[in-house]
């Protein structure tokens, strides 16, 4: 696919994606959720990868679904821009390698359920969140009213989702949704730093470490137990559990 709203580069174990629609803050229109699609599809098989990290360009990560593009909906367009957002925000949360929002700026509406559909949250302290949707007389429409409690808790998602306010990355670090606040210049050099920190662990164990986690919280504990003692048993034998406990054992670093 020909790529107009998203660049990507891989360095290495790491792929960086930058949304960069940024005259219109990266609103997230019909063909972001397709482009989307197609690149992670082609990330997932580079086999050298281990880690994700997106960002936006210019004063936001996104500042919500495309709100001109949905002006002229009617009720099953709203349904399927709906599903179609959430599918994709549903594949970042799924796909088989650690992504990291790199959050830039304004993330609002479906650009903060984006950033909430990555696995680890770091912000410049210039960023902002929240779920305005109720200020358009909408609700969230990728997943916000779901993954978001489920993220940070009842209270502070109730909080956010019913008032539409924004919030400064230190009040989202406070509530859990931000994993790391740092000065604005030095965004992606710390978010590179991170993933390259997890693209320095055994590659095999933290893609069975993120399906663990995922399918894990959707079932009862007792069921997760099960899940990740089965996960666990099956890295025994295999070459990089066996090299990472030799190089440990050897006092020397695993080469995997
Ligand atoms: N959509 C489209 N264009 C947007 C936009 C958006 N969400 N946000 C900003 N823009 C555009 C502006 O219209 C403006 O375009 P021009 O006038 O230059 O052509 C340009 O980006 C620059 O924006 P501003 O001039 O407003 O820039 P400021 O720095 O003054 O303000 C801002 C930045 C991010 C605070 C402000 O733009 C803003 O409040 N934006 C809207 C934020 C927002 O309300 N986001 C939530 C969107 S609702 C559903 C599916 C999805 C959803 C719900 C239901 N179903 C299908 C049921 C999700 C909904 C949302 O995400």
């Amino acid at each position: 696919m020909e790529y107009q709203i998203l660049q990507h580069k891989v360095d290495g174990a790491v792929a960086t994606i930058t949304v960069s629609r940024p005259k219109a803050m990266n609103a997230l229109n019909t063909r972001f959720f397709d482009e989307m699609d197609s690149l992670l599809d082609e990330l997932s098989e580079n086999e050298g990868l281990r880690v994700v990290v997106i960002t936006g360009e210019g004063k936001a990560f996104a500042a919500g679904a495309d709100i001109a593009e949905m002006s002229g909906m009617d009720s099953k367009q709203g349904e399927a821009f709906s599903r179609k957002g959430q599918a994709v925000f549903n594949k970042i949360e799924n796909f088989p390698l650690p992504v990291i929002a790199a959050v830039n700026g304004y993330a609002l509406g479906g650009g903060c359920e984006f950033a909430a559909s990555c696995d680890i949250r770091i912000a410049s302290a210039k960023a902002k969140f929240g779920q305005p949707e109720v200020n358009l007389g909408l609700i969230p429409g990728y997943s916000g009213s779901q993954r978001l409690p489920r993220l940070i808790g009842r209270a502070d998602a109730n909080y956010l989702l019913f008032t539409g306010d924004a919030i400064d990355a230190a009040e989202a670090h406070r509530m859990g949704l931000v994993q790391k606040v740092v000065d604005h210049d030095l965004l992606m050099e710390e978010a590179l730093k991170t993933a390259k920190t997890i693209a320095s662990k055994g590659p095999e164990a933290v893609k069975l470490l993120k399906k663990t986690i995922n399918q894990g919280l959707e079932t009862s504990f007792d069921k997760g137990e099960d899940l990740e003692a089965g996960h666990f048993g099956s890295l025994f034998g295999t070459q990089e559990t066996t090299e990472g406990i030799d190089a440990f054992l050897n006092k020397r670093k695993p080469n995997w």
